[in-house]
């Protein structure tokens, strides 16, 4: 039940991925296609702040060619990849399917880049990712390589806050980090950046920042208690969660609102289709 949570497993999930290391069945991808496309129409679509990590993946969607290659780190940002792009054919999606390590999505989108020149090359990497090789950026501001890196910015080692809680049922320990102003590292490397904090601005910048011709990067302070829940919550997973809360897990009234809010607003989109 807990999949989700799992890199390898999420890469099952697409449509038409191509990963370094798995390949998908068809009626896997069927069914996950459907599932994605539930999910998509809601919380893809919430424009409540902090701005919604959903919300990104699905405007950068929209925005994205139909030959775009799109390569993702490990963490969160997987799934949210996985869940909101809709990868279409004709376009490449590459993440590290075996060993699921982090700090890729960079050097991969580089790769792309280098391989297909007049192709869009997008990384789309959370923070603790892209920390892990930034100075990489240089290496595309030097040789010139209109990349767009999607920075989805919550200051944590998301995925492991949520594997401490859902798997161990633990308080979380050790995942937050100090914020980098990523748009002025952008700078300091010689080309441009951004800084989204509002939903409103999400679509605008991403739309002004692929029009750049030049290595860009979009830094996206996103809501760094939004869970990337399993497709059906079980009871294993509520036990670990409710575990973690009573041994002290020091956001969860910051997560259980954020959890029922999330309940709401689908209960919400279930009463809109069905009235
Ligand atoms: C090289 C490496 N170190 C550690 C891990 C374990 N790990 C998987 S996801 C993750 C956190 C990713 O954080 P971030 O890039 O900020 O993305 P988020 O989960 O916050 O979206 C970690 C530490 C890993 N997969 N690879
Ligand atoms: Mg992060």
């Amino acid at each position: 039940m807990l999949n989700i949570l799992n890199v390898q497993n999420v890469q099952r999930e697409l449509p038409y991925g191509r990963s370094t290391a798995c390949s998908i069945s068809v009626q896997r991808a069927v069914q996950c296609r459907s599932f994605k496309m539930e999910i998509n129409s809601e919380q893809g679509s919430r424009t409540d702040k902090p701005i919604k990590p959903q919300l990104v993946a699905t405007i950068l969607s929209d925005e994205l060619e139909d030959d775009a290659i799109i390569s993702v780190d490990s963490g969160t940002t997987t799934s949210w990849a996985a869940r909101y792009i809709n990868i279409r054919r004709g376009m490449h999606f590459s993440l590290s399917g075996t060993l699921a390590s982090m700090g890729y999505g960079l050097p991969y989108a580089i790769a792309a880049q280098i391989a297909f020149p007049t192709r869009r090359s997008i990384a789309f990497v959370g923070d603790g990712g892209f920390t892990m090789l930034m100075g990489e950026f240089a290496t595309a501001v030097q040789h010139n390589l209109p990349i767009k890196v999607i920075i989805i910015k919550n200051s944590v080692l998301g995925m492991i806050r949520w594997e401490q809680m859902a798997f161990l049922g633990n308080p979380e320990f050790g995942v937050e980090f100090t914020p980098i102003d990523y748009a002025k590292f952008a700078e300091a490397c010689g080309e441009k950046g951004y800084t989204v904090t509002e939903p409103r601005d999400v679509k605008p910048i991403l739309n002004e920042a692929l029009t750049e011709k030049k290595p860009t990067i979009v830094e996206v302070y996103v809501d760094p208690f939004d869970p990337p829940m399993p497709p059906q919550v079980d009871l294993e997973f509520v036990k670990k969660i409710a575990e973690s809360f009573a041994k002290g897990q020091p956001y969860a009234k910051r997560i259980g609102l954020t959890l029922y809010r999330n309940q709401i607003h689908e209960r919400l989109r279930d009463l809109h289709h069905h009235g």
